[in-house]
């Protein structure tokens, strides 16, 4: 009989992980030995267990399946509580895997290191931001537990929580059987897709807009070939950029209300037949609307459940529904690729003005338009609002929870699941945060490519309220940082010099390249300030009504 160690690691494989991250603690050592001594799974250790929710988040986010994130109880995975509760906002299955006191050192009478409250504060605490949990304290029934648990994961595309007592990984336990699938009601389903596609085609202007959750559960070209079928243009939202980026011929941009572009805004606004795939109702997804979405004549599959108008179809998962359209419809081929568009004459002018945040998305436009496409993790900040100026690429970004922190980890986790080398995009804020994880980036041979843009502030929030001295931040100068953590670092003030230092990022393999862009307080991208200003104005609005 295999013991629960290791039919956890195993189980964790077979429902699709491909690695873990982590930090040990006495509580999660003997799990830990099983994970490195039973290879089959990378054991990625990071340096503080916030980054190790992120590039676990991120890992699983890239890669549509579920990532694992191993701390120790109390201390260690008190640490994961904010990046789970982001990977629950933005439907990121994150596996949280803690060690915990032994099942017979709980009768000690002590009270035990890293306990904050009683023995189950941590996993109350973890019931919250999870969509599914287990506490392996029977061996007998934890096999059960864990398929549960890990189904749920899968299904909904959420956080779970496993806590295995350390003195039960050694104990004799079955091998995990993974469970089917949760049953589709086929009638509901058939119901359900009929009245979409009698929607669409009653509609004279159709939009089908796409968001994360087509991502995690891997829909994103069925979804285009759904789209190709209906003639349907797509947008996706600011949460959902990069998606479909695979897909140019149906994707027509992002929608991003006053702060977007104007014809996308009018095409979404003014769609009598508007389909939301996976989409969030956040308010950075809507509330920088010019004119509120009627929500109750849209179409929304969300959370295994759709809402048409006012009729809910509940217990539908979204690739059930893409499946159950796509038999409805007559597919076409794709569109035949557009002839290769001439190469863009460099939008960056390489001269020695200082740069603007905007400057440095045409750097990386111009970065791609000579050698391809990199997948993208970007920061909260403006970073992210810039990384919207950028050409649709894969992108990780809590661009709904909004946490900083994550662009650095993330990027660690794209390292090993986004099947190319990554770009990082984090302020200087951020980087202050989470940055050091770049030092993790030389025993593992991962070199990303990170640009700090450096104001020497926290920008965003001057923009909302700029009479504030705290958001001056000193002038950390990162790029001396890189040697001493095993990369390269380089400070560009001109835009001549960041096109050069981009350039030679890309030609250096081998060691994580840290470019710090030096840029002006007070100074945003354009997407931004139209972002801040359709913020206020719909803050505003909602004041006054
Ligand atoms: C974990 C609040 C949102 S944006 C921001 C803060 C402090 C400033 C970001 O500064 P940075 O980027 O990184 O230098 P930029 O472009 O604005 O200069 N704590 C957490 N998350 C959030 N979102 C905040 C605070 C915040
Ligand atoms: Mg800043």
């Amino acid at each position: 009989m295999p013991t629960l160690g290791h039919s956890l690691i195993a189980a964790l494989k077979d429902h699709g992980a491909r690695e873990i991250f982590g930090i040990p603690g006495d509580f999660v050592l003997p799990l830990c030995k099983v994970i490195e001594e039973s290879g089959l799974l990378p054991f990625y250790t990071l340096s503080h267990e916030p980054a190790v929710g992120f590039a676990a988040d991120a890992a699983a986010r890239f890669r549509g399946s579920i990532s694992v994130a191993v701390a120790t109880w109390g201390a260690g995975a008190f640490n994961l509580v904010n990046p789970v509760a982001g990977a629950y906002a933005e439907r990121s299955p994150v596996v949280v895997v803690s060690g915990a006191p032994g099942v017979h050192e709980r009768a000690s009478g002590w009270q035990l290191h890293h306990m904050s409250r009683a023995i189950d504060t941590q996993a109350r605490i973890f019931r919250e931001i999870t969509c599914d949990q287990a506490v392996l304290d029977d061996p007998a029934r934890a096999p059960a537990d864990i398929a549960r648990v890990l189904r749920s994961a899968i299904a909904y595309s959420l956080p779970v929580y496993i806590e295995v007592p350390r003195d039960l990984v050694g104990a004799e336990t079955a091998a995990v059987a993974p469970l089917p699938r949760l049953p589709v009601d086929a009638d509901a389903l058939a119901e359900c897709a009929d009245e979409i596609l009698a929607r669409l085609a009653a509609a004279a202007t159709p939009v089908l807009m796409v968001d994360v959750e087509v991502r995690r559960y891997g829909v994103e070209d069925k979804a285009a070939r759904l789209a190709r079928a209906l003639g349907i243009p797509v947008v996706t939202t600011f949460m959902g950029r990069g998606l479909l980026s695979g897909h140019a011929d149906v994707v027509r941009g992002t929608y991003m209300g006053a702060a977007g572009e104007a014809a996308i805004t009018r095409l979404v606004e003014g769609s009598d037949g508007l389909l939301l795939l996976g989409v969030i109702l956040s308010d950075t997804n809507f509330a920088v609307s010019e004119r509120k979405i009627d929500m109750r004549r849209a179409m929304l599959a969300i959370d295994r459940a759709v809402r048409v108008g006012h009729h809910a179809y509940p217990a539908i998962p979204l690739d059930a529904l893409l499946d159950a359209l796509l038999a409805r419809v007559t597919e076409r081929p794709a569109a035949a690729a557009p002839a290769a568009p001439p190469p863009p004459a460099s939008t960056l002018s390489l001269d020695d003005a200082v740069i603007a945040p905007s400057d440095v998305a045409a750097a990386i436009n111009d970065l791609f338009a000579a050698h391809g496409p990199m997948p993208m993790a970007a920061d909260m900040g403006d970073c992210l609002f810039t990384a919207m100026e950028i050409a649709n690429t894969d992108l990780v970004a809590p661009g709904y929870y909004a946490g900083m922190g994550f662009g650095v980890p993330a990027g660690l986790g794209a390292c090993v699941a986004a099947g190319g080398r990554p770009l990082i995009l984090v302020g200087d804020g951020a980087f202050q945060m989470t940055g050091f994880e770049l030092g993790n980036c030389r025993r593992y041979g991962w070199d990303p490519i990170c640009l700090v843009f450096n104001n020497a502030s926290w920008e965003m929030l001057r923009v909302f309220q700029p009479e504030s001295a705290f958001n001056n931040l000193d002038d950390w100068r990162f790029a001396e940082l890189a040697g001493p953590l095993g990369g390269d670092g380089v400070r560009v003030r001109t835009r001549r010099e960041l096109a050069a230092a981009l350039a030679c990022a890309h030609a250096t393999r081998g060691r994580f390249q840290l470019i710090e862009v030096m840029l002006p307080r007070g100074q945003t991208s354009d997407t931004l300030a139209r972002f801040v200003a359709g913020f206020k104005a719909a803050r505003e609005r909602g004041a006054a009504g």
